[in-house]
């Protein structure tokens, strides 16, 4: 390989180079690997269950039901069915709902430990801080979006704990500490451990209060959404490309965009070679039939 080549391709193997770097080296991003093989079975979509019992240590009341999850890898926004029975008929009482840190509940809703906190913020800003539910003759049925919590990643809600409180939850509006650690909200009236499962549960629950989308009515993407999609992802590289060049690392994006990315790292390449080959081919010898 002439000099010439060498010159020409310095700054494409500079590229590569920055590239493969970022890969090993320490850098805040966080590849998160796809959940297998449910990624695979259930068309990217993880799902899960928490199968809702009465705390053993009160006295017995009759709540069941469940609360599932569900999620696309790996940029979902999580939505949650919440489907509960046994509650008291009649009363007007609101209750609420929050994901507690451990999933073990050996000596039953005490074990679960505090509100769920990966990021030490006060409630409700926690992922899992439901809000209050009322029930109607004794049912609770409810669709809702919850952004900040995921099924998988580091702070993947998968083996934490869902509780049912007696009472509503001050939502951090009240005078004591208390508020701000978890509203309340007085005894764990039931609870559950959030595991994994497969579609079946989320399909037969149905189409809940809250729900925009019928359930099944989702559209394959578009080609035109897809190609939309690719041409973001393009400039997600460029993006991230330049903010490494500044020298900002704060950056937080899921790594996720990475790893989907890789082929459109390639496309990036491709465009640059050709954008230096188009350089070359003005007045050098590249023009006698060389060729990338
Ligand atoms: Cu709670
Ligand atoms: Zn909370």
């Amino acid at each position: 390989m002439n000099m010439e080549k060498i010159i020409l391709k310095f700054p494409l193997i500079l590229l590569a180079l920055h590239i493969q770097s970022a890969e090993f080296s320490d850098s805040p991003v966080l590849v998160i690997e796809a959940p297998k093989p449910e990624v695979v079975e259930f068309n990217n979509t993880i799902y899960a269950t928490c199968e809702v019992a009465p705390d053993p240590n009160l006295p017995p009341n009759q709540i069941c039901g469940r609360v599932l999850f569900k999620q696309i890898f790996p940029n979902g926004t999580l939505e949650v069915k919440v489907d509960l029975c046994g509650l008291p008929v009649g009363d007007q009482q609101a209750r609420a709902i929050h994901i507690h840190q451990y999933g073990d509940l050996s000596q039953g809703c005490i074990t679960v430990g505090p509100h769920y906190n990966p990021q030490a913020v006060n409630h409700p800003l926690h992922p899992g801080d439901l809000g209050n539910f009322v029930s109607e003759n004794g049912v609770i049925r409810r669709f809702l979006k919850l952004p900040e919590a995921k099924l998988f990643g580091g702070q993947s809600i998968l083996g934490r704990a869902v509780v049912v409180h007696e009472k509503e939850d001050d939502l951090g509006m009240g005078s004591d500490e208390e508020s701000k650690r978890s509203g309340n909200a007085g005894k764990r009236i039931a609870g559950c451990v959030i595991g994994i499962t497969t579609p079946a549960l989320w399909q037969k629950t149905g189409q809940l209060p809250g729900e925009e989308v019928e359930e099944g009515k989702e559209r394959p993407k578009s080609k035109r959404k897809q190609l939309l999609n690719k041409c973001n992802s393009v400039q997600t590289v460029t993006d991230e490309l330049s903010v490494r060049q500044r020298g900002d690392g704060k950056r937080t994006r899921d790594a996720t965009h990475r790893g989907v990315n890789r082929s459109h790292v390639k496309l990036l390449i491709l465009v640059l070679v050709k954008k230096f080959y188009n350089a070359g081919v003005k007045g050098s010898r590249w023009q006698q039939g060389t060729r990338l």
